[in-house]
Protein backbone atom coordinates (compact mmCIF):
# COMPACT_ATOMS: atom_id res chain seq x y z
CA UNK A 1 0.00 0.00 0.00
CA UNK A 2 1.73 3.50 -0.87
CA UNK A 3 1.46 6.66 1.53
CA UNK A 4 -1.59 8.09 0.04
CA UNK A 5 -3.53 5.23 0.25
CA UNK A 6 -3.06 4.82 3.55
CA UNK A 7 -3.70 8.42 4.55
CA UNK A 8 -7.02 8.11 2.81
CA UNK A 9 -7.80 4.85 4.33
CA UNK A 10 -6.86 7.15 8.16
CA UNK A 11 -9.42 9.49 7.16
CA UNK A 12 -12.18 7.11 6.20
CA UNK A 13 -12.16 6.03 9.85
CA UNK A 14 -13.50 9.61 10.22
CA UNK A 15 -16.89 8.74 8.73
CA UNK A 16 -19.38 7.59 10.84
CA UNK A 17 -23.15 6.27 9.80
CA UNK A 18 -25.29 8.61 8.38
CA UNK A 19 -23.00 11.44 8.03
CA UNK A 20 -22.87 14.08 4.89
CA UNK A 21 -19.50 13.36 3.56
CA UNK A 22 -17.21 15.45 1.04
CA UNK A 23 -15.39 13.86 -1.47
CA UNK A 24 -12.58 15.74 -3.06
CA UNK A 25 -10.75 15.45 -5.97
CA UNK A 26 -6.91 13.53 -6.95
CA UNK A 27 -5.36 10.19 -6.67
CA UNK A 28 -5.53 10.66 -2.49
CA UNK A 29 -8.93 11.51 -2.60
CA UNK A 30 -9.46 8.77 -4.87
CA UNK A 31 -8.60 6.04 -2.62
CA UNK A 32 -10.51 7.61 -0.09
CA UNK A 33 -13.76 7.43 -2.26
CA UNK A 34 -12.38 3.90 -3.20
CA UNK A 35 -12.24 3.03 0.82
CA UNK A 36 -15.57 4.67 1.70
CA UNK A 37 -17.11 2.31 -1.21
CA UNK A 38 -15.37 -0.61 0.39
CA UNK A 39 -17.12 -0.07 3.76
CA UNK A 40 -20.12 0.58 2.28
CA UNK A 41 -20.05 -2.61 0.37
CA UNK A 42 -18.37 -4.71 3.21
CA UNK A 43 -19.10 -3.05 6.58
CA UNK A 44 -22.72 -1.72 5.87
CA UNK A 45 -21.69 1.60 6.19
CA UNK A 46 -24.22 4.49 5.73
CA UNK A 47 -23.19 7.93 4.12
CA UNK A 48 -24.40 10.18 1.75
CA UNK A 49 -21.70 11.64 -0.29
CA UNK A 50 -21.63 15.10 -2.23
CA UNK A 51 -18.34 15.16 -4.66
CA UNK A 52 -16.16 18.10 -5.62
CA UNK A 53 -15.38 17.63 -9.17
CA UNK A 54 -17.31 16.15 -12.06
CA UNK A 55 -14.39 13.83 -12.00
CA UNK A 56 -15.32 12.63 -8.70
CA UNK A 57 -19.05 12.51 -9.11
CA UNK A 58 -18.31 10.12 -11.48
CA UNK A 59 -16.60 8.34 -9.25
CA UNK A 60 -18.31 8.42 -6.49
CA UNK A 61 -21.12 6.88 -9.30
CA UNK A 62 -19.53 4.27 -10.80
CA UNK A 63 -18.69 2.88 -7.36
CA UNK A 64 -22.82 3.16 -6.34
CA UNK A 65 -22.36 5.59 -3.59
CA UNK A 66 -25.35 7.77 -2.83
CA UNK A 67 -24.30 11.37 -3.96
CA UNK A 68 -26.38 14.71 -3.46
CA UNK A 69 -25.93 17.78 -5.47
CA UNK A 70 -23.91 20.78 -4.26
CA UNK A 71 -27.48 22.64 -4.61
CA UNK A 72 -29.34 20.61 -2.33
CA UNK A 73 -27.03 21.44 0.97
CA UNK A 74 -26.08 24.19 2.88
CA UNK A 75 -23.41 22.23 5.36
CA UNK A 76 -22.05 18.34 5.67
CA UNK A 77 -20.28 16.51 8.31
CA UNK A 78 -16.97 16.00 6.82
CA UNK A 79 -14.37 16.55 3.79
CA UNK A 80 -11.82 14.81 2.72
CA UNK A 81 -9.34 15.79 -0.25
CA UNK A 82 -5.60 16.60 -1.04
CA UNK A 83 -3.38 19.26 -1.78
CA UNK A 84 -0.67 20.68 -3.70
CA UNK A 85 1.04 22.04 -0.93
CA UNK A 86 0.87 22.22 2.97
CA UNK A 87 2.61 24.59 5.30
CA UNK A 88 3.48 24.67 9.10
CA UNK A 89 0.79 26.68 10.50
CA UNK A 90 -1.93 24.26 8.19
CA UNK A 91 -2.21 26.52 5.13
CA UNK A 92 -3.01 24.68 1.84
CA UNK A 93 -2.43 25.25 -1.94
CA UNK A 94 -5.17 23.57 -3.90
CA UNK A 95 -6.69 23.83 -7.32
CA UNK A 96 -3.72 22.51 -9.87
CA UNK A 97 -6.86 20.64 -11.78
CA UNK A 98 -9.07 23.29 -11.55
CA UNK A 99 -11.63 22.38 -9.33
CA UNK A 100 -11.19 24.72 -6.51
CA UNK A 101 -14.49 26.94 -6.29
CA UNK A 102 -16.23 23.37 -5.24
CA UNK A 103 -13.59 22.08 -3.24
CA UNK A 104 -13.04 25.61 -0.89
CA UNK A 105 -17.51 25.64 -1.14
CA UNK A 106 -17.07 22.05 0.74
CA UNK A 107 -13.99 22.70 2.98
CA UNK A 108 -15.77 26.01 4.18
CA UNK A 109 -19.28 24.26 4.85
CA UNK A 110 -17.39 20.92 6.44
CA UNK A 111 -17.70 20.38 10.77
CA UNK A 112 -14.83 18.99 9.67
CA UNK A 113 -11.97 19.01 7.01
CA UNK A 114 -9.74 16.80 6.83
CA UNK A 115 -6.64 17.03 4.66
CA UNK A 116 -4.65 14.07 3.47
CA UNK A 117 -1.32 14.47 1.51
CA UNK A 118 1.80 11.91 1.61
CA UNK A 119 5.14 13.56 2.93
CA UNK A 120 6.36 15.30 -0.67
CA UNK A 121 3.36 18.16 -0.22
CA UNK A 122 5.21 19.60 2.95
CA UNK A 123 6.37 23.12 2.12
CA UNK A 124 7.76 26.15 4.12
CA UNK A 125 5.97 28.50 2.38
CA UNK A 126 3.29 28.73 0.02
CA UNK A 127 3.93 28.85 -3.86
CA UNK A 128 7.17 27.28 -3.12
CA UNK A 129 6.80 24.39 -5.43
CA UNK A 130 3.86 25.70 -7.36
CA UNK A 131 2.16 28.66 -8.60
CA UNK A 132 -0.86 30.26 -7.14
CA UNK A 133 -4.15 29.26 -8.84
CA UNK A 134 -6.33 32.09 -9.44
CA UNK A 135 -9.62 31.67 -11.45
CA UNK A 136 -10.93 35.08 -12.43
CA UNK A 137 -14.00 36.05 -14.30
CA UNK A 138 -12.76 35.72 -18.24
CA UNK A 139 -13.80 39.60 -18.83
CA UNK A 140 -11.79 40.42 -15.46
CA UNK A 141 -8.87 38.43 -16.47
CA UNK A 142 -6.57 41.74 -17.57
CA UNK A 143 -7.26 43.84 -14.78
CA UNK A 144 -7.02 41.33 -11.95
CA UNK A 145 -3.91 40.56 -13.09
CA UNK A 146 -2.63 43.74 -13.23
CA UNK A 147 -3.79 44.34 -9.59
CA UNK A 148 -2.23 41.43 -8.59
CA UNK A 149 1.15 42.59 -10.66
CA UNK A 150 1.23 45.73 -8.55
CA UNK A 151 1.71 43.50 -5.49
CA UNK A 152 4.54 41.70 -7.35
CA UNK A 153 2.66 38.80 -8.48
CA UNK A 154 4.26 37.48 -11.84
CA UNK A 155 2.27 34.84 -14.53
CA UNK A 156 0.03 34.43 -16.88
CA UNK A 157 -3.79 32.95 -18.32
CA UNK A 158 -2.85 29.03 -17.90
CA UNK A 159 -3.22 27.58 -21.50
CA UNK A 160 -5.22 24.87 -22.87
CA UNK A 161 -2.76 23.71 -25.25
CA UNK A 162 -5.59 20.68 -26.66
CA UNK A 163 -7.66 23.67 -28.03
CA UNK A 164 -4.73 25.92 -28.66
CA UNK A 165 -6.63 28.76 -26.14
CA UNK A 166 -6.99 28.92 -22.55
CA UNK A 167 -8.00 27.06 -19.72
CA UNK A 168 -11.60 27.37 -18.91
CA UNK A 169 -12.95 25.85 -15.41
CA UNK A 170 -16.20 24.12 -15.40
CA UNK A 171 -17.53 27.10 -13.93
CA UNK A 172 -16.62 29.32 -17.35
CA UNK A 173 -13.97 30.64 -15.42
CA UNK A 174 -9.83 31.39 -16.67
CA UNK A 175 -6.93 30.61 -14.35
CA UNK A 176 -4.04 32.79 -13.59
CA UNK A 177 -1.70 30.79 -12.03
CA UNK A 178 1.01 33.23 -10.51
CA UNK A 179 3.90 33.23 -8.47
CA UNK A 180 4.26 35.98 -5.32
CA UNK A 181 7.67 36.74 -3.20
CA UNK A 182 8.00 33.99 -1.04
CA UNK A 183 8.23 37.01 1.87
CA UNK A 184 4.51 37.33 1.83
CA UNK A 185 2.61 35.12 3.97
CA UNK A 186 -0.22 33.18 3.59
CA UNK A 187 -2.34 35.40 5.43
CA UNK A 188 -2.07 38.38 3.47
CA UNK A 189 -1.75 36.56 0.51
CA UNK A 190 -5.16 35.24 0.76
CA UNK A 191 -6.64 38.40 2.32
CA UNK A 192 -5.37 40.32 -1.27
CA UNK A 193 -6.41 37.77 -3.04
CA UNK A 194 -10.34 37.49 -1.47
CA UNK A 195 -10.27 41.54 -1.93
CA UNK A 196 -9.13 41.47 -5.75
CA UNK A 197 -12.25 42.63 -8.01
CA UNK A 198 -12.61 39.62 -11.02
CA UNK A 199 -11.22 36.52 -8.76
CA UNK A 200 -13.89 34.00 -8.32
CA UNK A 201 -11.54 32.03 -6.63
CA UNK A 202 -8.23 30.83 -5.79
CA UNK A 203 -6.10 28.08 -4.49
CA UNK A 204 -5.06 29.26 -1.05
CA UNK A 205 -6.95 27.56 1.56
CA UNK A 206 -5.95 29.29 4.57
CA UNK A 207 -7.33 28.41 7.88
CA UNK A 208 -9.74 25.62 6.70
CA UNK A 209 -7.70 22.45 7.48
CA UNK A 210 -9.16 21.08 10.83
CA UNK A 211 -6.81 18.25 10.45
CA UNK A 212 -4.14 16.86 8.81
CA UNK A 213 -2.82 13.72 8.35
CA UNK A 214 0.39 13.12 6.46
CA UNK A 215 1.56 9.14 5.19
CA UNK A 216 5.26 9.41 5.53
CA UNK A 217 7.22 5.96 4.69
CA UNK A 218 4.31 3.82 5.68
CA UNK A 219 3.55 6.14 8.68
CA UNK A 220 0.80 8.49 9.06
CA UNK A 221 0.92 11.70 11.44
CA UNK A 222 -1.46 14.07 12.51
CA UNK A 223 -1.19 18.04 12.76
C1 LIG B 1 -7.02 18.39 -6.31
O1 LIG B 1 -5.99 17.42 -6.44
C2 LIG B 1 -6.38 19.60 -6.04
O2 LIG B 1 -7.05 20.62 -5.41
C3 LIG B 1 -5.25 19.16 -5.18
O3 LIG B 1 -4.48 20.17 -5.41
C4 LIG B 1 -4.82 17.90 -5.82
C5 LIG B 1 -4.17 16.82 -4.99
O4 LIG B 1 -3.90 15.73 -5.84
P1 LIG B 1 -3.22 14.38 -5.46
O5 LIG B 1 -3.96 13.82 -4.30
O6 LIG B 1 -3.39 13.58 -6.71
O7 LIG B 1 -1.80 14.65 -5.17
O8 LIG B 1 -7.83 18.14 -5.20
Amino acid sequence: MNDKQLVALRAAQYVQNGMLVGLGTGSTANYFIEELARLTREQGLRCTTIASSTISTQKAQSLQLPIVALEHVASIDLYVDGADEITPDKTLLKGRGSDLVKEKLLAKAATKFIAVADASKLVNHIGQNFTIPIEVIPFAWQMAKKSLEALGGVGDLRPNAAKDGFWITSHGSYVLDMRFDASIDASTLNAILNNTPGVVEHGIFHQLADVILIAQDGVVSER
